[in-house]
């Protein structure tokens, strides 16, 4: 059994149960499920916690690739009133995807409890706002940036410069402050499928860390890569199998898209290996 502390309390983990974060994208250019207004987003919420969604992840900004950055004034406007909606009807764990700092203020005032930063922290006040708060963080490796990452990802070690970063991260956000953290290798983001296949083999490596990891392949387009699925939303079935084979890896927490369809799969994953 693992263990780690989230949102002031203790979540017991073992290898054959994780968490299933649920992705609620309120942009209007996601790339699987962007569209969403407000009132949708927040019944699709409702529709993710209903199916078994242990926390909900929050999002007002696409960074798929060569996605557009937007404006604070823009991104607040659409998660803030999702983050106070669900916060009014769940007690659950809400994350909430950003990068900047004054979103991540705001939304951790009106109730949210995480952040999940795909830049792991590179807003010179993200730290200090979520020390402040005493907010865990999410901190995910990225290559370059979302409008131009995938232009051509190098490294001369992807698992090893991954791991090193990571590790980087979350000491430098634990000696600020940062009561907690998890590592996220950022599957897609500044990666090639060899990258990404390379760092779903390996994540033991990123366990070994010690530091929980969350994973997430959720409709990637490495499932198009490998099985030809131009349409994101018909790329379930080869998400879930990235994500059981993640969950042996030693993962702590799945994001994805579909929480009925991993939460159906994890309940007989679960018990295929309990004793
Ligand atoms: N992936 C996406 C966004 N945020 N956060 C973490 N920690 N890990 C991820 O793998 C991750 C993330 C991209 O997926 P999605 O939110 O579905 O799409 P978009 O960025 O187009 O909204």
């Amino acid at each position: 059994m693992k263990s780690f502390h989230l949102v002031g309390r203790t979540v017991n983990l073992s290898w054959t149960a994780p968490q299933l974060m649920g992705i609620v994208n309120v942009t209007p250019d996601s790339f699987s499920d962007g569209g969403r207004d407000i009132a949708a987003s927040v019944a699709h919420a409702q529709d993710l916690i209903a199916a078994g969604a242990h926390w909900l992840d929050i999002g007002g900004e696409s960074t798929r690739p060569g996605a557009a950055a937007v404006d604070a004034t823009t991104e607040l406007a659409r998660v803030l009133p999702v983050v106070q909606a669900v916060r009014a009807i769940w007690s659950g764990p809400i994350s909430v995807d950003t990068r900047k700092a004054s979103v991540a203020q705001a939304v951790l005032a009106a109730g949210a409890n995480i952040i999940n930063d795909v830049s792991a922290g590179q807003d010179p006040h993200m730290l200090a706002v979520c020390a402040a708060h005493g907010a865990p963080m999410i901190l995910m490796h990225m290559q370059g940036e979302p409008q131009t990452m995938q232009n051509q990802p190098q490294y001369q070690d992807v698992v090893t410069e991954v791991a090193n970063f990571l590790q980087q991260a979350a000491q430098r956000a634990l000696a600020a402050g940062v009561p907690s953290v998890m590592i996220d290798p950022g599957i897609g983001f500044g990666k090639t499928l060899a990258h990404n296949l390379a760092l779903i083999r390996e994540l033991p490596q990123l366990v070994a860390l010690g530091y929980p990891v969350l994973f997430g392949a959720s409709r990637k387009r490495l499932i198009d890569q490998i099985a030809q699925v131009p349409n994101p939303q018909n790329r379930d079935a080869g998400s879930l199998a990235v994500h059981l084979a993640a969950v042996q890896g030693g993962v702590a927490a799945l994001r994805v898209h579909n929480v009925d369809m991993h939460a159906q799969a994890l309940q007989v994953w679960k018990t295929l290996w309990e004793k």
